[in-house]
């Protein structure tokens, strides 16, 4: 071990002992501190990066898989992939837009890659020339403008950031992502002076409400490093959440803890929904076609329908809904997904106070066309309907305590409560699409 890397891991070490250990938090601290995310449960995930330029074909050819992974599927030699860093320009990002489409769609939250698996770095990074002001022809930093869009907003920012790095030399994985054949890879001088200084430089430089880690599964992180980590970062940023994947907890793509005591503050089911609710805080990242990063030929998109009934299902099972979007090289979000997100923001105009801040009910459903959710302070209960039930609906699992209305209307629903349940008697017409919600005074 060279005598720098020693020095520096000493100090990390020196410095560790005066650290707070906050994997020992109380339940009150951690109510506390999750609170707001709870109450989000909507955000927007942004993959972007230098993938965005290949779009999933490289030499002319169509690559299968996930556009993000291009570097790995296809082989794509470090130096040739870099060759993207230099054209990548994207003139037509606006983050103040992709700001006013997140929040417009009734989304509280954005997290974007600071950094995929492939190293490429969307902020000025001191650490590193492999960033968009070092590497590329366009010179702005992309994570400080959307850091001012959000704050102007009101939504919160949050970086996923790669624990694997396909570019960084130290970090070649042992088992099957070397890209560059590093005899003298060294992951103990990655983590403590290429991965820790680029995550303390994101908290300083932009305060993130949450680090959303990924690439956790390569055999070199542990779950102690992982716990180092965690504690690390709250350290220097006392409110931080941050998911599961910081460690090695996650159990695959159900996403959720495989052991007690793994570190991070929720579980991250990848491309699907719990099967019910869970007391360990989760929240489901999903696309809407089949990729993360922007690919060409990926036009598999999934109805509004399908989304908006994604979104209830997860409030009703008191998780959150992370829904990705992969604008394409030049900084566009592509217009299959900002369609459905206009459409996701009308639904929520109508019905988002059934979803936002609300509670879950241990009776999340009944039937398969009704899910419930609660209102934080216990006074309301809200039925929220997927399909048209017709003109009379009979609740079994819910009663009523005074008038109750349909969101989207001023008239009083009738309604009596007697043997068979709580029946309701229903408007002609049912205002929007999609789903309705009675709000039920308990
Ligand atoms: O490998 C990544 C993938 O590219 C994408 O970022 C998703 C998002 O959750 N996570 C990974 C695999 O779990």
């Amino acid at each position: 071990m060279k005598r720098s890397l020693m020095f520096c891991m000493l100090m990390v070490s020196l410095s560790s002992i005066a650290q707070k250990n906050y994997l020992q938090e109380s339940k009150v601290e951690r109510d506390a501190r999750m609170g707001w995310w709870r109450d989000a449960t909507f955000g927007m995930f942004i993959h972007w990066g230098l993938y965005a330029q290949p779009a999933g074909i490289y030499n002319g050819q169509e690559v299968k898989g996930i556009g993000e992974w291009i570097m790995h599927t296809a082989w794509i030699p470090t130096d040739v992939y870099e060759g993207y860093a230099k054209t990548f320009n994207p003139t037509s990002f606006n983050a103040k837009e992709w700001v006013r489409i997140a929040k417009d769609a009734g989304m509280k939250y954005i997290v974007i890659t600071s950094k995929h698996h492939d190293g490429f770095c969307l902020w000025d990074s001191k650490v590193t020339n492999y960033d968009i002001m070092d590497a590329a022809p366009y010179k702005r930093d992309i994570l400080k403008e959307l850091s001012d869009a959000c704050k102007e907003a009101g939504i919160k920012l949050c970086f996923y950031h790669s624990i694997m790095d396909w570019h960084q030399p130290d970090a070649e994985s042992k088992k099957e992502y070397g890209h560059q054949k590093n005899p003298s890879a060294n992951w103990a001088r990655y983590r403590e002076t290429y991965l820790k200084p680029q995550l303390k430089e994101l908290i300083e430089k932009y305060d993130p409400a949450v680090l959303w880690f990924d690439g956790e599964w390569i055999p070199e992180w542990t779950e102690d490093q992982g716990k180092d980590l965690y504690n690390y970062l709250r350290n220097l940023k006392p409110d931080l959440i941050i998911n599961n994947r910081v460690g090695k907890g996650r159990a695959g793509m159900q996403g959720m803890n495989a052991y007690k005591d793994a570190a991070g503050d929720f579980g991250t089911p990848e491309q699907e929904i719990l099967e019910g609710s869970s007391d360990f805080d989760w929240e489901s990242c999903m696309t809407m076609n089949d990729t993360w990063g922007f690919k060409k030929s990926d036009h598999n998109w999934k109805s509004t329908e399908m989304l908006i009934h994604n979104l209830i299902d997860i409030a009703a099972k008191g998780g959150n809904y992370l829904l990705n979007v992969g604008p394409t090289a030049g900084g566009l979000i592509p217009g299959a997904s900002v369609e459905r997100l206009k459409e996701m923001g009308d639904w929520m105009r109508q019905n988002g106070e059934a979803i936002i801040g609300t509670g879950s009910l241990k009776q999340y459903k009944e039937g398969e066309r009704v899910k419930y959710t609660v209102s934080k302070d216990g006074k309301f209960i809200y039925a929220i309907l997927t399909s048209n039930p017709g003109k009379q609906l009979i609740l079994k699992q819910v009663k009523t305590n005074g008038p109750v209305r349909m969101l989207g209307t001023s008239e009083q629903i009738q309604a009596s409560t007697g043997a068979e349940g709580t029946r309701f008697t229903l408007p002609d017409k049912l205002p929007g699409s999609y789903a309705w919600v009675l709000k039920i005074p308990q």
